[in-house]
């Protein structure tokens, strides 16, 4: 594995976004139940705009080449948790996976149970946003996401979904679930991108 990528949120002198407290916790939040997650029949789907559609199972995921991310969690909730060490695949790998289309301008990702989030491929290729399986050398606990949560450092933390089951390309912007429920569509939190209304 190559070496540690910093996000750049963790080099800033003050680290904390306007608005927000640092906690040492890990709260759990998300909408509806904590899904059952059976690992034989979990699947990661990439579809939409792409050449040729391509579904990998857990063996296949697990076996791709890995990064390492360090970065910060600032949830819109007001709460930032810093020093996190993430492991899983990189966003970038996609592309060698599928053929994007280049009318292709977002991805919606789909996860467990009917939550989705939308991305530009700007923020989704980020080199610090990955597919994460561990958090702090430890497997992702089911609660956190397990067996596969997305991570967008840069972005507020619902961006960061849970459970992921597939990933959409798409050409034109498409809210998802928190973002048609009165959240901001795109989340910086040094702008305080909080709501939108
Ligand atoms: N699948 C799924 N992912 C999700 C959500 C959700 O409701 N479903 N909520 C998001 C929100 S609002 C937050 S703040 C973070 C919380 O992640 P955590 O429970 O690991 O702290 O997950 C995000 N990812
Ligand atoms: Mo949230």
């Amino acid at each position: 594995m190559d070496a540690i990528i910093r996000s750049p949120d963790t080099q800033r002198q003050q680290r904390i976004p306007p608005g927000q407290r640092q906690t040492d916790k890990w709260p759990v939040l998300h909408t509806g139940n904590v899904p059952d997650i059976d690992i034989t029949k979990w699947q990661l789907r990439i579809f939409g705009l792409v050449k040729k559609e391509v579904t990998v199972d857990y063996s296949q995921f697990t076996a791709l080449p890995r990064v390492k991310v360090f970065s910060d969690i600032h949830c819109v909730t007001h709460w930032s948790r810093l020093d996190n060490l993430w492991e899983g695949v990189s966003t970038g790998l996609l592309r060698e996976l599928v053929d994007i289309d280049t009318k292709a301008g977002y991805a919606i990702i789909h996860a467990a149970p009917h939550f989705t989030t939308n991305l530009s491929l700007d923020d989704f290729f980020q080199s610090d946003v990955l597919f994460a399986l561990k958090h702090n050398d430890e497997t992702i606990s089911l609660e956190h996401g397990y067996p596969v949560r997305l991570v967008v450092p840069r972005l507020y933390f619902w961006k960061s979904a849970k459970w992921v089951t597939g990933v959409e390309f798409i050409e034109k912007d498409r809210p998802g679930f928190w973002e048609s429920n009165g959240y901001h569509n795109h989340g910086d939190p040094w702008k305080e991108e909080r709501y939108s209304y």
